[in-house]
This record gives structure tokens, sequence and C-alpha cells, in this order.
């Protein structure tokens, strides 16, 4: 749907103040970023900040920890497994890694397993690749460049970037492998956006203080699952096992995890998978729809694997935040929460409100940034109208050529340049109606810098671990988390199994024991997780499904 005369006349604000600030921009006079107290300030907006959006979890390993609800929903669930029917003398399948989640990071271990010497299965609830990292966008950060830049400096902007909150080791390991994952990509096919010169295009994204952020023209995260789901699939050593969800982890006698039950979504078949090391890298849980927010995220991101591990004894870090993409479409109605990458903004795209100005600056870091959107457009009613309802801050993508030079955007976003084109919306002649959108979940399983948990047998690679970060990730450093983790825990399961005792006897007694605990807690009794599948069936369609009986998304 093209922009309504409504929409058509509120864009002539907009042009009416883009010769003035393209001229500011070229001057190099930004609008002013916020201080650090203001910065606090402005979080007050931040939906992380709403004490109502959260309650403390009343069982499991982070007890009295207080998180958004939806998510407590899931942990304090039951399985959608009876423990005491399932039949674990029957073995489906044996490996030695099991990895779990075929996305960036859950490929990337599989890779790394393999190549130090294990055979791997790779379960994955959709295809192979539907996953946050076929999402992403605009770059993966990394210090390669030999000046003004070392991963001291990118070390101190992730600081930053998560309010100091971030777990110093895994920050170390981040930067310090950044390089060399891009040297492994490169090496492996991935082709990234190159210079004349044929160095790496490098921009800014929000929050960093150096020119970092590589990528592939605006399908960076494509480019990347493109590759490393080629070279997994090339690779006779792992099997990759689709429509195949996990639903609970395995431990042996030992208290070790060795394996896991996944779900046949086709048959509806539960298959017990033995393994000697299981690599949990399940991704993100944006389908959850915290605080009712559209979302930028795969249709499988229901954070499962955040549920098997708490099951199985793992806490649960930083879980309070999450991260809210400040530029998700929100019109035309159809593409509503899909990502409007940050290299907009890095490329020189304005913010601004409803009178075609500016309220900040627009390199801000995500959750200022997201905040500063939400106050302009509700608090002090200076957003946008959608025909469906909604309200928006306008992104000024035309101003882009003008700054860069014509053809620039169609060159840079070809992704979203043709996508905007069917709704018969030029984005090199007019701007994108935007609001923020839930991306990311900052925290999830507390790991460590090899990848390693508190559960022996037990990695974790990905979104699906927390601390990295801290209380907000900067852009591009998620995909980089992918790659560095996935190898790392592949890498660590390949050499933790060297030294593992074989296991006798599966079991799924931490289940029982999670299911006593809710029952004297008295909660969540009815509900059943992980959830697999987000639920959009409408109630008058459910009142009509006589004899479906609903156990959390599934029949
Ligand atoms: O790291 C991200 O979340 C990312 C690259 C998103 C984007 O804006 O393109």
């Amino acid at each position: 749907m093209p922009y309504t005369d409504e929409l058509k006349a509120l864009i002539k604000k907009v042009e009416a103040t883009r010769a003035v600030r393209v001229e500011r921009k070229k001057a190099g006079e930004e609008i002013p970023f916020l201080s650090l107290e203001e910065r606090e300030e402005r979080l007050k907006h931040h939906p992380d900040f709403k004490e109502e959006g959260r309650r403390p979890l009343k069982v499991g390993a982070s007890k009295g920890y207080a998180i958004a609800h939806e998510f407590a929903d899931l942990l304090e669930a039951k399985s959608r497994l009876d423990p005491a029917k399932a039949d674990l003398s029957q073995v489906d399948m044996e490996t030695d890694v099991l990895v779990l989640g075929g996305g960036g990071a859950g490929t990337s271990a599989a890779i790394l397993a393999a190549e130090n010497g294990a055979r791997v299965v790779l379960a994955t609830k959709l295809r192979h690749g539907d996953a946050n990292t076929m999402m992403a966008e605009g770059g993966i950060q990394a210090a390669t460049k030999g000046e003004k830049d070392s991963p001291y400096f990118h070390y101190l902007d992730v600081m930053g970037g998560g309010h100091f909150t971030n777990v110093p080791e895994l920050v170390e390991r981040l930067v310090t492998d950044a390089p060399d994952s891009i040297r492994w990509l490169k090496d492996l096919g991935c082709n990234f956006t190159q210079i004349e010169d044929g160095r790496l295009g490098s921009m800014h994204g929000g929050g960093t203080s150096r020119k970092r952020m590589h990528y592939a023209g605006d399908i960076t995260g494509a480019e990347i699952m493109r590759t490393i789901r080629d070279e997994a699939r090339n690779n006779d050593k792992i099997t990759v096992l689709e429509f195949s969800p996990a639903v609970e982890l395995l431990l042996n006698e030992r208290g070790e995890c060795a394996g896991a039950v996944l779900y046949n979504m086709e048959t509806e078949e539960y298959l017990v998978v033995k393994a000697r090391a299981v690599v949990m890298a399940t991704g993100g849980s944006g389908r959850l729809h915290i605080q009712g927010f559209m979302t930028t995220n795969h249709y499988g991101a229901t954070g499962d694997g955040v549920i098997m591990g708490y099951r199985a004894g793992v806490p649960v870090a930083f879980l309070h935040t999450v991260q809210y993409h400040p530029t998700g479409a929100v019109f035309p109605e159809q593409v509503e929460g899909l990502l409007i990458t940050e290299k907009f903004r890095g490329a020189g795209a304005n913010v601004l409100n409803i009178d075609g100005d500016q309220f900040v600056n627009e390199r801000e870091p995500r959750d200022v940034e997201a905040a500063s959107f939400i106050l302009e457009a509700t608090v002090k009613g200076k957003g946008v109208p959608t025909p469906a309802g909604k309200v928006g801050i306008w992104l000024d993508s035309p101003m882009i050529d003008v700054l860069m030079g014509e053809g620039y955007v169609k060159r840079e976003f070809p992704g979203k340049y043709i996508l905007f084109q069917r709704f018969g919306i030029d984005i090199t002649e007019e701007p994108m109606l935007v609001y923020p959108t839930l991306h990311y979940q900052n925290g999830g399983l507390e790991f460590k810098a090899d990848g390693s948990t508190c559960l022996p047998g037990f990695f974790v690679g990905g979104e699906v671990g927390g601390g990295i970060h801290g209380a907000n990730r900067l852009m591009g450093n998620s995909l980089l988390d992918i790659v560095v983790f996935g190898r790392v825990a592949g890498k660590t399961a390949a050499s933790y199994i060297a030294g593992a005792k074989p296991s006798e006897k599966l079991s799924l007694e931490h289940v029982a024991r999670f299911h006593a605990e809710l029952e004297q807690e008295g909660v969540g009794q009815a509900r059943v997780s992980p959830m697999l599948l987000p639920d959009y069936t409408p109630p008058e369609v459910k009142d009509k499904q006589w004899t479906a009986h609903y156990e959390g998304t599934l029949r």
C-alpha cells in the first residue's frame, strides 16, 4: 500500500527541513549526543524500566530474579513431556555432539565440532537457516583495520553500550576473536562488500567510536548464513535434522548432560538422541511479543533453549533486559515489525517527528534511541499516526542519496529498496515510517568464555546465552557473537568429549523435580513449554476448533 494522501501531506514537512539538515550534516554539525546523565533519564521511557512489566521467578536456579511476565510464564510451566511416561531405554540416535539450533551459532558450532573430530547431529525447529541470523541486515563488527582501531576500542564500545554491566571475560573473548572470525567467514566464501582498493567496507553503528561495521549490502546475516550452511551441508560428519526441535534435555546417572528429546513436527513422534555433549544454540525469543511489541524475529524465535537449560539447573542472566530495535517498519501494515537496518542511520539518515524536526541524534545506543522514539511519539504526542491506528517516526532515507550521491540507497540497501517498491513506496524519494520493535534477547543462560556452563557436557553459543552484551547490545555484535561463541562452543564441546565417561542411563528426573517445585509453589500447572511456535489463532477461531486440545501451541 503506498502512502495515503494524509501521510503524503506530512512528508512535505520532512522535505521542508531536509536541505538545512543535509547542509548541517555536511558541515559536521550533528545534533549533540546525550550526556550519560541525560541518557539515564531518557531510559526511564524504555519498556525495560516498566516495573509492572516483570515479576520475580518463583522456581528454579534464578528464583527471585524479576523478568518479563511473558518469559516468566514459560519458565514457570510444565514440560511437554511427562517424565513418567517417556521411554528413554530406546535410543533413536547416538552422536558425539548434539547441536540444538540451525542458525548462525548452531551451524558454526557444528562446523568447529566436526573439524575437531566429533560426529555431529544438528537438530533444528524449522528449516536449516530459519533463524534470526538470516534476518540481521546491517553488519558485523570487528576491529580488522590495522590503523585507528583495535579490539581495545571495540571492548570499550561494547562495555559502554551495555552500561558497563557486561561480563568482562565474555566481552574480551568477543572482541579479540572478532578479526579471526571475519577471516574465517571470508575464507569460506562470504561476500562482504568491498571498497575500490579491495578492503572491506566499514561504517559506524549506534554507540561505536570507530567505523568497524562490515557488511554485505543490507543482507549481511543472510550472506553469512548462506556461507556456513553450505559448509555444514557439505560436511559428511554433520547430520542435519530439520523440523525436529528439542523439547527437553537428557541427563545421565552422574547428572551430566547426555542428549535431548526431539519432537518430529511432521509425525508428532518424540525422538531420543544420546550425545556425549550438547551445544544449545536455539537463539532468541521475539515471538513472545513482550509488552505487546511487534518483532523483527523469525517465526520460531520462542526462547526454547532458555526453558530447557533452566529446567536442567542452569541460571539465567540479564534476562530482565530486552532489546527493542528503534527502527521497525510500522507502515505498510503488511510489514509491521520488520527490521529497517540501523545501517540507514549509520549512512546518515535523520529521524524526525511529525513536524519534520530532529529530536535525537540518530546514532545513540539502541536502548536510548528506542526510548527517545517512545517519549517523542507517545508522551510528547509528536508521532506520525498510521491508518492502522499506530504511531511512527520518520526515517529520512532520501537524504542519504543527497549526502552520498545518487544511487547509493539502491546499491547499499537493495533488500529494502525492492521490498518497499512492491508497496508503491520509493525509499529514495519518500522516508520510511518506523517504531521500536522487539529485536534481541540481551540475556539468557549463564555461561563462561569457553562456552561451558555449570552443567557438565552442556555448552551454549549465540543469543540463547546471556552476559556478553550486558543490558544493551550494540549493532553488529550479534552476528559477531554467533560466529565467535558458536565456534568456541563447538570446539570446547569436541574437546570435552575426549575426556567424558560414557553414559549408562538417560533420565528426565530433573524435569520431574522441576514439576514438583512448580506444584509446591502453586505455579504454572496450566501452562506448557517450550512454546515451539507462536500462537496467532484468534479466539473466535479457537472457539470453533471443537476437537482440538491445545497444549501450548500444539495439539
Ligand atoms: O546487530 C544487529 O542487530 C543488526 C545488524 C541489525 C541492523 O540494524 O541491521
